[in-house]
């Protein structure tokens, strides 16, 4: 055999193993869920609390932000008639302190199940927490809204899947070389996996035109990050070492790689025939 020829099957066989996406399982990790003590929710029922009910893993966080004027709080347990706190969690045990306007409290859950409680000031106030066994599925509707996008960059499509339990992604774009923009339809927790032919060495997060804080889980053939949309950013701008631009270098390689073995086959294939012949 040349060795041109041999260098050239190689080579094929190196990037064809390259490219042939190895599935490994995703690793479980601890989200934190926001929820909204609404404005005006003195005087409001389920609608007091948003999300309401709240559908959160086994190990995630639950943290409430006061947004309304009046002070509030955050008791486990059943609201009305008559109130019943079930010591589980309180952000005011004994009314100290009150959740006053932007302040928050947090609780983690560690065991799956469904977790009632209001406001000890608003008894009518009142909302759930529904925490499902890690790995599963949610609970009831508990499933993050899952959505897939693609982005197309010459000519070769690079799926998205971004899933998230308030935000639905609308579009995505790649800036070639440069970073991968995803808009959505409103802020919130945010959870997606990028293919490493699409973007690698994934180094910041963006949003607003400011560095945002995410996690980020690595498997063989894509990256999965996590971060909170803030509230009025609608867009994310996410850069890394490599963006794309390598995709057509490794396209010519492969080509080249094809056409050798291709060259060798019909050559090896000609010599039997003139073997045959004589
Ligand atoms: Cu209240």
């Amino acid at each position: 055999m040349d060795s041109k020829i041999a260098v050239a099957v190689g080579l094929a066989a190196v990037l064809a193993a390259a490219l042939i996406p190895i599935s490994t399982p995703k690793p479980a990790f601890a989200a934190t869920v926001a929820v909204d003590i609404t404005v005006g929710s003195s005087s409001k029922t389920t609608d007091a609390f948003s999300p309401n009910p709240v559908n959160v893993n086994v190990g995630d966080t639950v943290i409430w932000t006061n947004q309304d004027i009046q002070p509030h709080t955050v008791t486990s347990g059943i609201g009305s008639p008559p109130a019943t706190p079930d010591g589980k969690f309180d952000s005011s045990p004994n009314f100290q302190p009150l959740l006053q306007h932007g302040d928050t409290f947090s609780h983690t859950f560690t065991e799956a199940g469904e977790y009632p409680y209001y406001c000890g000031l608003h008894t009518n106030m009142v909302g759930t927490v529904i925490v499902a066994a890690a790995g599963g599925n949610g609970g009831n509707g508990g499933t993050p809204k899952e959505t897939k996008l693609t982005a197309t960059l010459d000519g070769k499509s690079y799926e998205v899947t971004s899933k998230s339990m308030t935000s639905m992604a609308t579009e995505v774009t790649i800036q070639s070389g440069q970073s991968v923009t995803l808009k959505f339809d409103k802020a919130g927790e945010v959870e997606l996996t990028l293919l490493k032919t699409m973007i690698g060495g994934i180094n910041d997060v963006s949003a607003g035109g400011k560095s945002i804080d995410f996690t980020q889980t690595n498997s063989a053939d894509s990256t999965t990050i996590k971060f909170t949309l803030p509230e009025g950013s609608t867009t994310v701008v996410i850069k890394g070492a490599t963006v794309v631009p390598e995709f057509p270098v490794i396209a010519a390689i492969l080509a080249a790689s094809i056409v050798g073995i291709i060259v060798y086959t019909r050559f090896a294939r000609n010599g039997t025939a003139f073997i045959g012949r004589a």
